[in-house]
């Protein structure tokens, strides 16, 4: 969605848009450094931090999917504003209005495998995923779509990344997670890094993707770019469809 076509609650002055701090990686590909301010991060932290997460894939990983709306919309103006940025910086980089919210909270220091989001809850066409990185820094691994080569990034609390385009499909892993360097702000019991990864997918589906375990990480190998995305695996279907707590109860929730 092209940013003029972004509704007003959620758009943000010009003077916010960090694009002096955007690095475009490959075409396709931007890191923002220091996209939130501290005060956002930690309203940012509080206000999804109290959501439902349910367990992943491991141990360390619970997660929470759902539509935009069942969270804070501080949440959808950061994206807004980071695609933006991403996509001021970027000529490849398509524009995208932030549909799905799927929140990660890793709280040791192992992260997430290499993959690449090939599910349909993860979005049609080419537009972008961002990532808000909040809390303990990361080292993001991403594998070039024009090399192969793999690099690593360190994502600090603030930081977003991009990917869109040529790059939506690239495959990323979280190598590591670095809880003692959390952000002075965040409560040492609290200590975890919590990524925001917004998406643009088909609405009225998200009931099917509440829950991800490591035998749904399915395809990896045999999906190609042009591939049909891989629709909902029977053991995720069904398993937890109760509605979300709403907005205003998870706000509680954190500031209880
Ligand atoms: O936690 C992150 O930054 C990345 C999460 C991710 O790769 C995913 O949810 O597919």
């Amino acid at each position: 969605m092209s940013p003029s076509r972004v509704p007003d609650a959620y758009r943000l002055p010009d003077a916010y848009l960090p694009t002096g701090r955007s690095k475009v990686i490959e075409p396709g590909l931007v890191v923002i450094r220091a996209a939130l301010a501290e005060t956002e991060q930690q309203t940012l932290f509080r206000a999804v931090g109290g959501s439902r997460f349910l367990p992943a894939e491991t141990a360390n990983r619970e997660r929470v999917y759902d539509r935009v709306e069942a969270f804070d919309a501080a949440a959808t103006a950061a994206c807004v504003c980071a695609s933006t940025c991403a996509s001021q910086a970027d000529a490849a980089m398509p524009n995208m209005f932030p549909t799905h919210l799927l929140a990660n909270r890793y709280s040791s220091t192992s992260g997430l495998v290499w993959h690449r989001d090939i599910y349909r809850n993860d979005g049609d066409g080419d537009a972008p995923i961002v990532i808000l990185s909040l809390g303990a820094p990361c080292q993001f691994g991403v594998e070039s779509v024009v090399t192969g080569e793999r690099r690593v990034i360190e994502l600090r609390s603030g930081d977003a990344l991009v990917f869109g385009g040529p790059c939506r499909f690239i495959k990323h892993a979280v190598l590591s997670i670095d809880l003692e360097r959390s952000p002075t702000w965040m409560p040492v019991e609290q200590r975890a890094r919590l990524s925001l990864t917004f998406r643009e997918a088909v609405l009225g589906q998200e009931h099917l993707y509440r829950t991800f375990k490591a035998e749904h990480l399915t395809e990896q190998e045999r999906w190609r770019p042009g591939d049909p995305l891989v629709g909902p695996q029977p053991t995720q279907q069904g398993l937890d469809q109760s509605p979300l707590p709403a907005r205003s109860e998870a706000a509680v929730a954190c500031s209880a």
